[in-house]
C-alpha cells in the first residue's frame, strides 16, 4: 500500500525535524516533580521529605538543603544557583539525608538528558556539602564552577565527606576543584574532570576512596592530590587509584603535577597514565609510601620525584621523556621492579637511594628442545651481594618471577650486583654454557639447554618399550595386510 500524502508530508516534517535537531520532547520529557516541590522562586529550598524533580530548570536564589530524614532525586535538571555575593549559597545534603543527581536514561554517552549543576549568569560561585552520615549518588551528570579558590577543603569544590558516595559518568569542570573527599570513602569512577582550576580529585583527611576509570584533563596545579592534610597531627588518605588517565596538567605554564601525594599518604597508583604534567608526574612527601604499578608517565619536567618519603614501590612501570629526570629520590627509597627509565637522567640526594631489579626467567631443556621439569635452578649475585637460592623448574620446564638485583645506587656511589652468576643441574645430564655470567640489566629469560635426551627410562624398562613397540608395529603390520 502507498503511504498517504498526508504520511508522507508528517514522515517528511519529522524528518526535517531530527535534521535541523528540534525534535519535539518526547512526552516522558515534561517537568515534573513531587515532594518539597517546586522549588519557592526566592529563599531557601528546603527539602523535608522524599522528593523528585524531573526535566525541569530552577533558578535558585537561595540555599538548597535536603534535611536528615529527606531525599531528593533530580533527573535531568539544570539547576543554577544565583549567588550574589562571594560566600552565599550552598547546597548541603546533611547527615541521614539523600541527594540523588542523576540524567532520564542512565546512559553517559547521552550527555542532553544529563542533569547540570551550575552558577547562575554571575561571577559569584556555590558551594556544595554532602556531610558525613548522608547519602550520595552523581551519575552521567555535570557539576560546574562550583567552590572558591582556597586551601580549606569545604569551600573548593564539591565536597563529600560521606562513605556512601557513588560518582560514576560525571563530568566535572570548571569548579576550583573538580572533587574534594573529606575523610570519604566514596567511589568515583568514569568520570572526566576537566579545566578544573587547582586540582581534579582532591583526596585528603583519610579519605580511601576507590578512584577509577576517570579521566583527568588540564588541571591547574594538581591532576589527583592525595593528602593527610598537615604533619601536625597528620589524617594520611589511602586511596586506591587506577586505570585513569591524566593529562596536561598545568596546562604547560604552572608548576604542576599529575599526582601529587603527601603527609604520610600511602596510596596504591595503578594502571595509570600521566601525559605532560608541567612539573612531575608523580610527586611523594613527607612520609608517605606508595605501590605505583603498570603506570606511564610521559613529559613533565620529573616523571617521579620525592622529598622525604618512605619507601617507593615502582613496577613494571615506564616513565620517559622527563626534562630533567625520569626520577629524582631525595631522602627517600625507592624500589624499581621491571621498570624502564633513562638511566641518564636520574638524580639521587641526600640521603636517598635507589635499587634497581629485574624479572628473570630460567628454562631448562633436553638437546631435543624438550622441558626438563625437577631441574634445580641456583641465581647468585656478584660478591657485593648475598643473594644465593635455588629453584626447581616446573613442568614446563621454567622457573619464573626471580626478582634479581641489578645495582644499588645513592648520592655518591654505584654498588652493582650483577652479573649474576646461574647454574643448572639435572642427575645425569650436563648443559652447554653451564654455569654462565649474565649481566642482567633488564627483565630475560635464560634458557639452558643439556647435551643430551633426558634419560627418562631405567634399562629394564627401557628394554620393555622397545618389546612394546614391537608388538605395536606388528598389530599396525598385520591390520594393513588385511
Ligand atoms: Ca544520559
Amino acid at each position: 500500500m502507498r503511504p498517504s500524502a498526508v504520511g508522507v508530508c508528517c514522515i517528511s516534517a519529522l524528518l526535517l525535524l531530527l535534521a535541523v535537531g528540534l525534535m519535539p520532547a518526547p512526552s516522558t520529557v515534561r517537568a515534573d516533580g513531587y515532594g518539597s516541590y517546586p522549588p519557592p522562586s526566592s529563599g531557601d529550598w528546603v527539602i523535608t521529605m522524599d522528593t523528585y524533580v524531573g526535566n525541569e530548570t530552577i533558578i535558585l536564589n537561595g540555599n538548597l538543603t535536603v534535611q536528615t530524614g529527606a531525599s531528593l532525586t533530580l533527573r535531568n535538571v539544570t539547576l543554577l544557583i544565583n549567588s550574589t555575593s562571594a560566600v552565599e549559597y550552598a547546597i548541603e545534603v546533611q547527615a541521614g539525608a539523600t541527594l540523588r543527581i542523576l540524567d532520564l536514561d542512565g546512559n553517559p554517552a547521552t550527555t542532553n538528558d544529563a542533569t547540570v549543576i551550575d552558577r547562575y549568569d554571575s561571577s559569584y560561585t556555590y558551594f556544595f556539602r554532602a556531610y558525613s552520615g548522608s547519602t550520595l549518588e552523581i551519575k552521567n551528570s555535570m557539576i560546574k564552577r562550583c567552590g572558591a579558590a582556597t586551601t580549606i577543603p569545604i569551600y573548593a569544590g564539591p565536597y563529600i565527606e560521606t562513605d556512601s558516595a557513588l560518582i560514576e559518568g560525571n563530568n566535572f569542570s570548571y569548579n576550583y576543584d573538580g572533587l574534594v573527599l573529606y575523610n570519604s570513602d566514596a567511589l568515583v569512577r568514569n568520570n572526566t574532570f576537566y579545566w578544573n582550576e587547582h586540582t581534579g580529585i582532591f583526596a585528603v583527611w583519610w579519605s580511601n576512596a576507590t578512584i577509577e576509570n576517570n579521566h583527568i584533563i588540564a588541571s591547574g596545579t594538581y591532576g589527583i592530590e592525595i593528602s593527610g592534610w598537615d604533619n601536625v597531627d597528620p589524617h594520611p588518605s589511602n586511596p586506591v587509584v587506577r586505570n585513569n588517565v591524566i593529562e596536561d596538567t598545568g596546562r604547560g605554564t604552572n608548576t604542576a603535577v599529575g599526582i601529587q601525594v603527601t603527609w604520610y599518604s600511602r596510596p596504591r597508583i595503578e594502571n595509570t597514565v600521566i601525559l605532560r604534567s608541567t612539573e612531575d608526574g608523580i610527586y611523594m612527601g613527607e612520609g608517605c609510601q606508595a605501590t605505583i604499578e603498570n603506570v606511564t608517565i610521559d613529559g613533565g619536567n620529573y616523571g617521579i620525584a620525592s622529598s622525604t618519603a618512605g619507601y617507593v614501590w615502582i613496577n613494571n612501570t615506564t616513565i620517559m621523556n622527563s626534562i630533567i629526570a625520569d626520577l629524582s629520590v631525595a631522602d627517600s627509597f625507592f624500589i624499581l621492579t621491571n621498570t624502564t627509565f633513562n638511566r641518564s637522567k636520574v638524580s639521587v640526594l641526600n640521603s636517598g637511594n635507589l635499587t634497581v631489579r629485574w624479572f628473570l626467567h630460567v628454562r631448562v631443556e633436553d638437546s631435543a628442545g624438550t622441558p626438563i621439569a625437577g631441574a634445580n635452578v641456583r641465581v647468585r649475585d656478584n660478591s657485593n651481594g648475598t643473594y644465593d637460592e635455588n629453584f626447581t623448574t616446573g613442568a614446563d620446564g621454567y622457573v619464573r618471577w626471580i626478582v634479581v638485583t641489578e645495582y644499588w645506587q645513592n648520592s655518591t656511589a654505584i654498588i652493582n650486583y650483577t652479573p649474576h652468576n646461574i647454574s643448572v643441574s639435572y642427575s645425569g645430564l650436563t648443559f652447554i654454557n653451564n654455569p654462565r655470567e649474565v649481566w642482567i640489566n633488564n627483565s630475560r629469560t635464560e634458557s639452558f639447554t643439556a647435551t643430551a635426551v633426558v634419560p627418562e627410562l631405567s634399562v629394564w624398562s627401557a628394554a620393555g618399550a622397545v618389546v612394546l613397540v614391537a608388538v605395536l608395529a606388528g598389530r599396525r603390520a598385520k591390520k594393513r595386510s588385511m
